[in-house]
C-alpha cells in the first residue's frame, strides 16, 4: 500500500466515522463567528492566485517542452540567462508575482487584522471574559462569576467544557501550564498560542448555537491529538441561566492548596 492510498483510506475512514460524505469531511467546518469569513475569503483568494500561477507555470513547462522537442529542434540552443532581455523578463515575472500575490495577500491580511481581529472590544459588562489554561492534555476554563473579578471565591471553573453565548463579544486570555499549546476554535477560524509564563489574547463573537470543537493546534506531546474540549454555544438567556446554576454549585474554584483548581490570574483589560 503506498502513501497516497493510505492517505485516502484515512480520509474515507474519518468521513465514515463522522457519518458524512467524503466531500463534507474535506470542507472547512461551519463558520459560526462574525469575523471568520475574512479568514475564509483570504484563504480562498490565496488558493485561487496560487492555482492561477501554477497553471501558468504548467503551460510554460509543458508548452515549451512540446515546442522545443528534439524532433523539431535537433540542435540544442544554449543560454546563460545573462543578457539584458533575459534579466528583464525574469525581473518582470518576479515583480508581477510579488505585486499580485504577496502584496495583495499582505495588504488584505493587514487590513483584516487592524480593522477586525486587533480591534479589541471595549471590556464593559456586556463582554464575556474567559481565562483559558492549556495543559498536557486538557483545557481549563475560568469565568469570573457573579462579582466579575477573577481568582475569587465565586469563579466558575470547568474542564474541557467551554460555554459561550451568541451575540456578545467574547475575550479570551490564554496561557499554558507546562508546554506550548495553541488554543484553537476551528468554527471561528481563530487560534492563539498558549505559552507558559505569558498571557495571550483573542476575541470573537459567535452567531450560531450548538456544540462545537475546541482543539489544540500545536503539537504538544504524546496525546496532543486527544487535547479536545467541547464548546457549547447558547443564546444569551441560556448562557445567563447556566452561569447562575454554576455559581450556586461551584464553591471549589479557590482551593489554594489544589493547584489544579487554583490557577487563575488578575484580569487586565485591554482598554
Ligand atoms: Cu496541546
Amino acid at each position: 500500500m503506498n502513501l497516497y492510498s493510505l492517505y485516502m483510506k484515512f480520509f474515507v475512514m474519518s468521513a465514515k466515522a463522522q457519518e458524512m460524505s467524503l466531500w463534507e469531511s474535506i470542507k472547512p467546518p461551519v463558520d459560526i463567528s462574525t469575523n471568520g469569513h475574512l479568514i475564509d475569503s483570504l484563504f480562498n483568494l490565496t488558493t485561487m492566485l496560487i492555482l492561477f500561477f501554477f497553471s501558468l507555470v504548467c503551460i510554460g513547462l509543458f508548452g515549451f517542452s512540446y515546442l522545443y522537442q528534439k524532433k523539431k529542434h535537433p540542435i540544442a540552443y544554449y543560454v546563460h540567462g545573462t543578457s539584458k532581455k533575459h534579466i528583464a523578463i525574469v525581473a518582470a515575472i518576479g515583480a508581477m508575482v510579488f505585486i499580485m500575490v504577496d502584496m495583495k495577500i499582505t495588504g488584505i491580511s493587514n487590513r483584516d487584522y487592524m480593522e477586525s481581529f486587533a480591534k479589541w472590544p471595549k471590556e464593559d459588562k456586556d463582554v464575556v471574559r474567559v481565562q483559558v489554561l492549556g495543559q498536557q492534555w486538557a483545557w481549563n476554563f475560568r469565568y469570573a462569576g457573579k462579582d466579575g473579578i477573577f481568582n475569587t471565591e465565586d469563579d466558575i471553573v470547568t474542564l474541557n467544557d467551554l460555554r459561550l453565548p451568541t451575540g456578545k463579544k467574547i475575550v479570551f486570555q490564554v496561557t499554558a501550564k507546562d508546554v506550548i499549546h495553541s488554543f484553537s476554535l476551528p468554527n471561528t477560524r481563530l487560534k492563539v498560542d498558549a505559552m507558559p509564563g505569558r498571557v495571550s489574547k483573542m476575541w470573537t463573537e459567535l452567531t450560531k448555537t450548538g456544540v462545537y470543537d475546541v482543539v489544540c493546534a500545536q503539537i504538544c506531546g504524546t496525546f496532543h491529538y486527544r487535547m479536545q474540549a467541547k464548546m457549547t454555544v447558547y443564546t444569551p438567556e441560556e448562557f445567563e441561566k447556566w452561569q447562575n446554576e454554576m455559581s450556586e454549585r461551584t464553591k471549589y474554584a479557590m482551593e489554594k492548596d489544589n493547584a489544579d483548581l487554583y490557577w487563575g490570574w488578575k484580569w487586565v483589560a485591554n482598554n
